[in-house]
């Protein structure tokens, strides 16, 4: 069954209320992003018809990754409030891809921090997905909630855990990325590990209440002048921590700067990358191949189709008449 209503009206109605950030209208619409019946996408391209009449303002989409515990989720749940008390006009949605919440629905890491957007604050959403894996891969339907959440909000901010191909899908979903860390014990080449160093726009480094954070944050300095030759100028690294509040006004004001200039990547510049991945989940490496040999590849498909639903929808026939064709 259809988790809309059947009449235009009604729809309309939802989607109005929708746009004026009530919290239950939002949530809704966002169990028809997060549906994976092939069904669904039908009810996606009507949401999607009926908001794109009357765009709203651009939407810049942060990505906040990093190590598990470095206090990604204690961070945003203070520059949220800070910036939407020092910009009336802005609205924040953050989706949290959660390592944990699949295995055991509780703890992984000790005492998690969980956000909660005060309940009559319209201009903060907070929506937590389980992860696709215990790493902490963006869950496929977190690019399907950002199709929506970016047509409701100014910013949506996705937190995830930088590991593997998280990374990979972030840098796709979002305009800048931040790479939260905390600080070493002391081993110089963990930062320099896994890669996660050359995704990032900017730095933070959080916990700097604690005793080692000076001599980290000359190290993290190093190693981003060996680790990115391609720089022209070093990033930025902010220090902060979420228990005292330090560097968090600093923090605060860089994000609206970033909110303010950053040029955001249209809808359709995100949807390669994702179908993509939504094909490669589904069918495989014989998936990526027909993407490619048969459809002409993810741009030229999704232009093809009129849409990322209609896509979806047109590949799954595709493959399935040359699977039964033999
Ligand atoms: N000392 C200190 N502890 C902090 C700071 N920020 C967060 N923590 C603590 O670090 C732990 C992890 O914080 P979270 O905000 O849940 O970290 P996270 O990066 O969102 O964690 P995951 O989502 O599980 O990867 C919690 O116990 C926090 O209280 C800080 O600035 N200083
Ligand atoms: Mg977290």
């Amino acid at each position: 069954m259809s988790a809309l209503p059947a009449a235009d009206h009604e729809l309309a109605d939802l989607v109005a209320r929708a746009r004026e950030r009530e919290k239950a209208a939002v949530s809704r619409l966002i169990g028809v992003f997060e549906d994976s019946r092939p069904a669904a996408a039908d009810d996606r391209a009507r949401v999607l018809a009926a908001l794109d009449v009357d765009p709203g303002p651009e939407c810049v989409v942060l990505g906040v990754t990093g190590t598990p515990g470095s206090g990604k989720s204690s961070l945003l749940a203070r520059l949220t409030l800070d910036a939407l008390a020092a910009d009336p006009d802005l609205s924040i949605a953050v989706v949290a891809v959660d390592p944990s919440s699949h295995i055991s629905g509780g703890s992984l890491l000790g005492d998690r921090t969980r956000m909660r957007a005060p309940l009559d604050e319209r201009r903060l959403y907070f929506r937590s997905q389980a992860s696709a894996t215990e790493l902490g891969g963006l869950s496929p339907s977190t690019f399907q909630v950002c199709r929506l959440l970016t047509r409701l909000f100014r910013c949506v901010v996705v937190e995830t855990v930088g590991i593997g191909q998280s990374e990979a899908d972030v840098r796709h979903l979002a305009d800048r990325v931040y790479l939260v860390l905390q600080p070493l014990g002391g081993d110089e080449v963990q930062f320099l590990k896994a890669g996660i160093i050359e995704v990032p726009d900017a730095f933070i480094l959080n916990k700097c209440d604690e005793p080692s954070a000076e001599s980290s944050y000359h190290q993290l300095k190093g190693s981003l002048g060996l680790a990115r030759p391609f720089d022209a100028d070093p990033p930025e690294i902010h220090r902060t921590s979420a228990r005292t509040g330090a560097g968090i006004p600093e923090l605060t004001e860089a994000m609206l700067a970033a909110i303010a200039t950053t040029r955001p990547r249209t809808h359709a510049e995100r949807e390669p990358h994702f179908l993509e991945r939504w094909v490669e989940d589904e069918w495989g490496r014989q998936g990526r191949r027909h993407l490619v040999d048969a459809l002409g590849g993810a741009p030229a498909h999704l232009a093809g189709s009129g849409g990322f639903d209609a896509a979806q929808v047109a590949f799954d026939r595709s493959i399935r008449a040359a699977l039964a064709a033999g």
